[in-house]
């Protein structure tokens, strides 16, 4: 039998490379010189593509593949895959959902408290000298009894909250609509929420509807003595406002894994003192990208042996 032919839009790991060229026959796009000449003399046999939360899925790409059944993306945010079209198109589309989500709670936590306890400056002061020249460090921040909102209360909002409370600090959370159950109280008013924490923490999906949800009115309402933290998506963060309210000191510091437009990074989030920045690093250990491209390759999997997905989101 014939191997069905998938167009791999990204880079995965390794290993996840290796086994879906055990079962199918691969399309590299990246690594395609011409890509359009390239991919129309095979489009027509490609029915699956395989992408990431960065590269995505638009619905130009879909319109050249005539016989695409599925979109099985590595990430658990599909905001780059265009499930609109996906959905006219009767394409399937999966993510890789649950299994990332504690680590990248755990890296939402180490932000918090890499901010909080100026971890990165503290290692600059070892290595350079200063604390044999200077003496010791300044203090920094405890987070103990400190206030957090979280935006977004799905599996990693939630993971996030849980987290933090074993920290000792006080939970509230905003979202689109309340959760009956919810084990934090809601703030339907996110710039009120602001106003009433000192760590804002952005954990909802990006997308047309959070698009720049943290503007400036509500990093002002942060304010001075407010942390911003961002592991979701760049776009749910209005980026120059953000280095305006960083360098006017009207917010105070911010801990950020992702970027407006990664790997680009403004130039004065790196030469702040009162950032961390992490290449969206999120999901990225071994075992969790394990786990999330083996959920890719079962989704693939599942659907050309005719089975219920394992994830779908269309
Ligand atoms: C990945 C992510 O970095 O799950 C997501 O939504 O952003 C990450 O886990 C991404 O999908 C890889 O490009």
């Amino acid at each position: 039998m014939t191997k069905p032919t998938v167009l791999v839009v990204g880079p995965l790991p390794q290993n996840i490379m290796d086994a879906l060229s055990e079962a199918y026959e691969l399309v590299r796009y990246w690594t395609l010189q011409d890509r359009e000449k390239e991919l129309a003399s095979v489009a027509d046999r490609v029915r699956g593509i395989a992408t990431t939360g960065h590269y995505g899925a638009s619905r130009a790409l879909m319109d050249l593949l005539p016989n695409l059944e599925i979109v099985a993306s590595f990430g658990v945010g599909y905001d780059a895959v265009d499930v609109v079209a996906a959905r006219e198109k009767g394409v399937r589309v999966t993510n890789t959902p649950d299994v990332l989500t504690d680590e990248v709670g755990n890296l939402a936590v180490l932000l918090v408290l890499a901010v909080s306890r100026e971890m990165l400056a503290a290692d600059r002061y070892v290595r350079s000298g200063d604390w044999k020249a200077k003496g010791d460090m300044a203090l920094t921040r405890s987070i103990r009894g400190k206030k957090a909102g979280v935006i977004g209360l799905g599996r990693i909002g939630k993971d996030i909250a849980d987290k933090l409370a074993v920290f000792g600090m006080e939970l509230q959370w905003h979202g689109p609509r309340d959760k009956p159950g919810a084990d934090y109280p809601y703030r339907a008013d996110l710039t009120a929420m602001a106003a009433d924490v000192d760590y804002l923490i952005v954990a909802c999906p990006g997308g047309a509807a959070t698009r720049h949800i943290v503007n400036d009115a509500v990093l002002n309402a942060l304010g001075p003595d407010g942390t911003l933290i961002n592991i979701s998506r760049g776009s749910c963060v209005d980026e120059a406002a953000l280095v305006e309210a960083l360098q006017a000191g009207r917010i105070g510091w911010a801990g950020l894994d992702v970027f407006e437009d990664e790997p680009a990074v403004p130039q004065p989030l790196i030469e702040s003192s009162r950032t961390v920045l992490l290449p969206h690093v999120g999901s990225a250990t071994v075992e969790t990208r394990t786990a999330m491209g083996n959920l890719v390759v079962e989704n693939l999997a599942l659907h050309f042996a005719g089975e219920p997905l394992a994830t779908p989101v269309v």
